[in-house]
């Protein structure tokens, strides 16, 4: 027997795309409003630092990607601006041991 409710939870079982369309157009809209700086950031000398340095910042709310270029002594950080700021950054890469501000002529 095959009421209503049974089909739309067999479709949930066998993983159809019920309503995944909504989820994904979400995604998109998110990945559009993100936001990127690059931070100079001080006393890095090796590459643990670099690691530590991309921990911090990856602990930030709101923080999606955030890469360090040990050579170039900086920190390229992809963030939801609606949910962090770059002094929360700043604050975070200080807060480890590194201080940063922002980068200066990105261009
Ligand atoms: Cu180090």
């Amino acid at each position: 027997m095959f009421t209503k409710k049974s089909i739309l939870l067999s479709a949930l079982l066998i993983g159809l795309p019920v309503f995944t369309t909504p989820a994904l157009s979400a995604t998109n809209q998110i990945a559009q409003q993100l936001k990127e700086v690059t931070l100079d950031v001080q006393n890095m000398t090796c590459a643990m630092c670099k690691i530590t340095i991309r921990k911090a910042l990856e602990k930030v709310a709101g923080v999606k990607d955030a890469k360090v270029d040990f050579n170039k002594k900086t920190a390229t950080i992809q963030f939801d601006p609606k949910r962090a700021n770059v002094q929360e950054l700043i604050n975070a890469t200080t807060n480890a041991g590194y201080p940063a501000s922002v980068h200066s002529n990105k261009k």
